[in-house]
């Protein structure tokens, strides 16, 4: 027999949606202290880390000068698909930026060398109607940006880190480098660059992290 002064038995959504708003009050890892990048260089909930931790699904893809290929299509004017030499030959760029990853470890003063995405931008042409830019890895990653944010002059392809080539554990031959969002949104061993005119989350981003992902305002959860 059912008591009727007992509250229905919460449904699954509405669990869902006690637990997130649970999760809200206690601002898990959340500090809410705002901090400027303009004045502060830590953003806030982050430690800083001198080495450089590794973060991935676990699976570390070999990706040989033979295997390489660097597809950057979807909606754009010139599609291209690159050998590892057609990506070296491209202009190269250089840029000094901090890793703020999401479990909370920053590490500052990265050197990171190599194709700047504005140049990827100006070979493939993106459409107007190309809003977002998915990427895709050779370990089945993927992660995704608003189009504005892959635009930003620091936003690198890089092969080389403090003067050597990235090793294979941190993505080599080449990865994504976005210093203004957490690193979760920085793909290792990147196979495809997508310009589409509607967002799709990734890897992590469906599953419960922010879609945009900002450390300056503490975009941890979704
Ligand atoms: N291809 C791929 N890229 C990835 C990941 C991954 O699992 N696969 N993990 C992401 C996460 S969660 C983080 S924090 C950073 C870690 O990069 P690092 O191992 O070089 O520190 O890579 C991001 N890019
Ligand atoms: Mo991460």
């Amino acid at each position: 027999m059912t008591d009727p002064d007992d509250p229905a038995p919460p449904s699954g959504r509405e669990k869902l949606i006690a637990a997130k708003q649970a999760w809200a009050r206690e601002g898990r890892l959340l500090t809410g202290v705002t901090a400027d990048p303009a004045r502060d260089r830590l953003p806030p909930g982050q430690r800083l880390t001198q080495d450089w931790p590794v973060l991935d699904l676990g699976e570390q893809p070999e990706v040989t000068a033979a295997k390489f290929r660097l597809d950057i299509d979807g909606a754009v004017a010139h599609p291209a698909s690159l050998t590892l030499d057609a990506f070296l030959a491209l202009p190269r760029r250089e840029s000094v930026s901090d890793i703020h990853c999401v479990t909370q470890w920053s590490r500052y003063d990265n050197r990171w060398e190599g194709v700047a995405a504005r140049t990827l931008i100006d070979l493939v042409r993106p459409k107007d109607e190309a809003r977002f830019v998915l990427f895709q890895s050779h370990d089945g990653y993927t992660t995704n940006v608003r189009r504005e944010q892959f635009e930003q002059d620091d936003v690198l392809l890089v092969d080389r880190w403090n003067g050597a080539p990235i090793s294979p554990a941190h993505g080599g031959p080449v990865r994504v480098v976005i210093p203004r969002l957490y690193f979760w949104k920085s793909a290792k061993w990147v196979r495809r660059i997508a310009f589409a005119p509607a967002d799709r989350p990734g890897f992590w981003e469906q599953r419960g992290y922010h879609n945009n992902g900002d450390p300056w305002t503490e975009e941890r959860y979704g």
